[in-house]
């Protein structure tokens, strides 16, 4: 299955709860309008799907101001609106539609990648994704396995690294996060690597703890490289929904992020949380994830998410 296929199958749930709750996407705008149920339920389905309430209403008025066509094509640029950065939405829409690069910008700006986010969302594994992406891109990759936390992280790190030939900067299981930080970015300086992945633990004992522990990490990361960390990735499990979403601004608010990697779109319904993470957190979405393999993982196209999101194929350029 190719990349595309399967993010087709993977947004599939979310698919069946907008189209099945919003009826027939296939009518003409303004007779959509002239039935007020017709809109009410496509609302409906817009905030079951996660999309938020100050998203679906300003989808709901692009809707009614689009000349002509189908209610699913109104929609779908809409949605894709919705998906582009805040300033940038503002200036298409008084451009009338023209995103040009809809695909999100995935070159670090620096060396070293710090990837944090609560239990379970899916650090580690996406951490082996991306090292395969820059890597099978030419790029010289290492990891370093700063969760000590969870018992067994080091060694799921390591044997992710051995399948690919990544090399991993190891602690010891309960040892100091930052230490293994540290020795990765001072290794990733000395061998001259292109890229460090830093993994990070999703719980401690409380949650203060965690963000204390990752502020520390980050600092002892400029510390042995100044300048770095230069991107702080936040992994975001689609599934939680605005729970998730929720966590991401409390991230947010102790160690700025620079990107957000959503994972899961294969097993939710709520695929729309991508407009609120957009929208509220105003930090771009750099990969998103719809499966267990490694190449189960893509830089985010606004375009290409929407299309697949409404099973439209989309034309080859
Ligand atoms: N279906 C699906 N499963 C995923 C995806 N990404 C990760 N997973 C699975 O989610 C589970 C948890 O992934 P981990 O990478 O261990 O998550 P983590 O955030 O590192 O978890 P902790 O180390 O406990 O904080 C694993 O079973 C992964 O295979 C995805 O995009 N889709
Ligand atoms: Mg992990």
């Amino acid at each position: 299955m190719s990349w595309l296929e399967r993010l087709r199958d993977g947004l599939g749930k979310t698919r069946q709860q907008i189209s099945g709750t919003a009826g027939s996407l296939g009518q003409e705008v303004q007779e959509a309008f002239t039935r007020l149920d017709t809109i009410e339920d496509l609302e409906y389905a817009l905030i079951a799907a996660d999309v938020g309430r100050a998203a679906t209403q300003e989808i709901i008025e692009d809707i009614r101001k689009s000349e002509g066509g189908n209610l699913q094509d109104a929609l779908m640029r809409a949605l894709t609106l919705q998906l582009e950065p805040n300033a940038r939405r503002a200036e298409f829409r008084k451009l009338g539609f023209a995103p040009d690069v809809a695909r999100s910008k995935v070159e670090p700006k620096g060396h070293v990648i710090m990837v944090i986010g609560v239990n379970g969302v899916g650090k580690t594994t996406t951490i082996a994704k991306l090292g395969q992406y820059y890597m099978t891109r030419g790029k010289s990759v290492m990891f370093a396995a700063g969760d000590t936390f969870r018992a067994a992280a080091g060694t799921q790190l390591g044997v992710w690294g051995e399948r690919l030939g990544i090399s991993v900067i190891q602690g010891s299981d309960g040892g100091d996060p930052a230490a293994v930080a540290f020795d990765g970015a001072s290794a990733r300086k000395s061998r001259g690597t292109d890229l460090l992945l830093v993994d990070t633990a999703g719980r401690l004992h409380n949650k203060h703890n965690l963000m204390e522990e990752l502020k520390k990490v980050q600092r002892v990361i400029a510390k042995a490289d100044p300048g770095e960390p230069a991107e702080v990735w936040l992994v975001l499990d689609a599934v939680t929904g605005q729970n998730g979403l929720q966590q991401a601004k409390k991230f947010h608010e102790s160690t700025p992020l620079t990107g957000v990697i959503v994972t899961k779109l294969d097993g939710t319904a709520k695929g729309g949380i991508l407009v609120p993470i957009v929208r509220e957190l105003g930090v771009p979405i750099k990969f998103i994830g719809v499966g267990e393999q490694p190449g189960d993982l893509q830089p985010f196209d606004s375009q290409e998410f929407v299309r697949a999101l409404f099973n439209v194929d989309i034309p080859k350029s």
